[in-house]
């Protein structure tokens, strides 16, 4: 907030607050920039913010300026990562926080976070975007503060990515890539490179191409989806709250938004991992799933500088990434054992 105050909604009376979120590493791939055929490939480590999560950039302004208006406590829906950010913030300045999540579908990570930072979690027989209405309507009836991405200061907030890319790449790169869930980060990436334009920070603007998975796709398909399923549970949306902001990133940017099949998505989160270093949740290799799909049907990106988001850390989803081939049986604790283990002898 310190750092981009001037182009925040922030007043004398705002409590200055942060738990580190931003500043997030720009990290340059070596190995998936060579399958894309692209000039310059870069990682935007967005959980690397305090939660895990680029929930938080947002989250801290809404938070902040909550208890600037006098709220005591917060409410939001969540498919797990806004429920882990928004009871951290609440936590941090005294709000009693409720979350709505999705019962059984949200990563175990995301539900540990909630309960540690002392949160009621309330478990929904239903979807996001059913709890999303519930969320919405308790905070219309009672004084309690919403803070999901229909409230304007997490827009404002997570937009600041945008200006730390800027800043880092010297200007805007010719194309970002996100995931989409409900829809607000594209929407808020879109604001912030808008506004870094016209500012002068950029002397021109990115296309904008998100994605969305195949059985979550109502921005690809044009009409929401009553019942989404997905691995990435994160996205797992079928009726998002800012789907004109996500048009509008997408036509006044020049880009598209597409859709990324399960199997797309589970091979771009291993390979990130295995050859990048890169350990993210299925949610967040959505984009990458993306790009190499566009790269793989002949789409050409030769001279160009691109920008993944990725959007939350690999721990979030401990069951999903341990499901893999981690049946290490323990061995004897000698030499030999350790060497056969190894393949050695
Ligand atoms: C890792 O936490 O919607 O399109 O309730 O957790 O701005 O919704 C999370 C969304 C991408 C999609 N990547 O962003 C929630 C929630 C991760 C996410 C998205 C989410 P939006």
């Amino acid at each position: 907030m310190r750092r981009w105050a001037k182009y925040l909604p922030i007043t004398s009376d705002t409590p200055m607050v942060s738990l580190g979120e931003g500043d997030t590493p720009l990290v340059r791939s070596r190995h998936i920039v060579q399958r894309v055929g692209c000039e310059e490939l870069y990682f935007k480590l967005e959980g690397c913010n305090p939660t895990g999560s680029f929930k938080d950039r947002g989250m801290v302004v809404a938070v902040a300026k909550a208890v600037e208006s006098g709220a005591k406590a917060l409410i939001c829906a969540s498919t797990g990562n806004t429920s882990a950010s928004a009871a951290a913030y609440g936590a941090h300045l005294g709000l009693l926080t409720t979350v709505m999540v999705p019962a059984g579908n949200v990563a175990r990570g995301k539900l540990a976070q909630a309960v540690m930072y002392g949160a009621r979690v309330v478990a929904v027989e239903g979807g996001f975007d059913v709890c999303l209405h519930l969320a919405r309507t308790v905070a219309d009836n009672h004084p309690v503060r919403l803070v999901n991405s229909t409230n304007p200061h997490r827009l404002e907030g997570q937009k600041t990515a945008a200006f730390e890319i800027i800043q880092e790449v010297g200007g805007a790169p010719d194309g970002v890539f996100i995931p989409v869930g409900n829809a607000g980060n594209i929407t808020a990436y879109w604001k912030g490179f808008v506004e870094a334009h016209a500012a002068g920070m950029s002397g021109r603007r990115p296309r904008m191409f998100g994605f969305q998975a195949e059985g979550a796709a109502p921005l690809v398909l044009g009409q929401p989806v009553a019942e989404p399923k997905t691995v990435a549970t994160a996205i797992r949306i079928g009726n998002p709250a800012s789907w004109k902001g996500a048009v509008a990133a997408r036509d006044e940017s020049g880009g598209t938004i597409e859709a990324v099949s399960d199997q797309e998505i589970l091979d771009a989160y291993r390979l990130l991992a295995r050859g990048e270093g890169v350990f993210c949740e299925p949610a967040s290799a959505a984009c990458v799933a993306g790009l190499l799909k566009m790269a793989g049907r002949g789409v050409r990106f030769d001279r160009q500088r691109l920008v993944c988001i990725i959007t939350g850390s690999g721990l979030k989803d401990p069951d999903l990434a341990s499901a893999g081939d981690t049946k290490a049986r323990p061995v004897p604790a000698e030499l030999d054992a350790v060497e056969r283990a190894m393949g050695l002898v």
